[in-house]
């Protein structure tokens, strides 16, 4: 069998038992379609089927089940178990080709269609423009990383922030260069924050970040460096060097004040509006404000 597989193309690995076969269809990278033969010393044929299909995860695995003329009456049983298909012994090579393609049509449609529910989800989840978390996710993202700060005492950081007189951009440049001025904004707020920060399009200008584990100042830090990330270089657009400022609200949900997202979000959209109001390019805090607008003005 091991040559006429490898004469069709098949890459072939042997297992000699049960056992075998079952660890090597767990390694990584295994093989996604499985030929077992029913009776296997240990573990026989419809054993693995059905721990196959017990998984919670792992990719597909086409089985054909390989059985003697005499036991075709068990097949119902190996088909109940998992299996996908059978061939009996002594098999012959036509047929297996044919088996064997039907089982790859099988995996090419599922793989297909795993490939397509992913793409539904991350359009689902994530903005076009951006590639950030949408409106609905990053939202859900807060609640969940309040769940577990609770669960673990630790505090959370939500950051506001909101492109400062962006209407002019649009109303001077164009939507385009609008665009493009939003995307090179969360793009450089992405570089900034820690790889587990969450970044998410709240609303057409405006992004929210979800600090985990960090209190009002650290969150304050943070948004201080998406700040200056933005004032410190123009964004370079078709229609030339454009210097774009954001202004920042930041809130924290800690253990001794812990808060549901919405609470969180309304506290932060209070600060961004009091650093509108202050002038713009600045950051504000829920509550005791840091040194962070004069650390920002001895370095700039
Ligand atoms: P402020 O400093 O007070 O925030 O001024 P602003 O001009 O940024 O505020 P305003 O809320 O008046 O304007 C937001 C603008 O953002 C209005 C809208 O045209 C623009 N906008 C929203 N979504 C998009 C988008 O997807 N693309 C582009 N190009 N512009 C957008
Ligand atoms: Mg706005
Ligand atoms: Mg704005």
């Amino acid at each position: 069998m091991r040559t006429t597989l490898e004469k069709l193309g098949y890459q072939v690995e042997i297992a000699c038992d049960g056992g075998q076969a079952w660890s090597a269809l767990q390694a990584p990278g295994a093989a996604n379609l499985a030929i077992l033969d029913w009776l296997m010393p240990g573990v026989t044929g419809p054993d693995i089927c059905r721990k196959l299909r017990g998984r919670k995860n792992g990719p597909y695995v086409y089985v054909i089940l390989l059985t003697a003329m005499d036991k075709l009456n068990d097949l119902v049983q190996g088909i109940e178990a998992g299996a996908d298909d059978y061939i009996t012994k002594p098999f012959n090579s036509q047929e297996l080709k044919a088996r064997l393609r039907a089982g790859r049509r099988i995996l090419d449609l599922q793989h297909e269609l795993l490939a397509a529910q992913t793409e539904l989800e991350i359009r689902a989840t994530h903005d076009g423009l951006t590639g950030l978390w949408n409106h609905g996710a990053i939202i859900e993202r807060l609640a969940g990383e309040l769940d577990r700060a609770t669960r673990e005492k630790t505090p959370v950081g939500v950051i506001l922030f909101d492109l400062d007189h962006f209407k002019q951009v649009n109303d001077t440049y164009g939507h385009i260069v609008g665009d493009q001025v939003l995307r090179e904004s969360a793009h450089r707020i992405n570089a900034v924050v820690r790889p587990y920060d969450l970044v998410g399009r709240y609303g057409g200008e405006e992004f929210l970040t979800v600090a985990p584990r960090c209190n009002l100042r650290s969150a304050a830090e943070i948004a201080e460096r998406v700040r200056k990330a933005l004032s410190a270089t123009p964004v370079v657009t078709p229609a030339g060097q454009l210097l774009v400022t954001v202004s920042a609200g930041v809130s924290a949900a800690t253990v001794e004040n812990m808060r549901v997202a919405s609470a969180l979000i309304d506290d932060a959209d209070r600060a961004l509006y009091r650093a509108k109001e202050l002038g713009r390019n600045r950051v504000e805090c829920d509550g005791k404000v840091t040194s962070l607008t004069a650390a920002r003005t001895a370095s700039e």
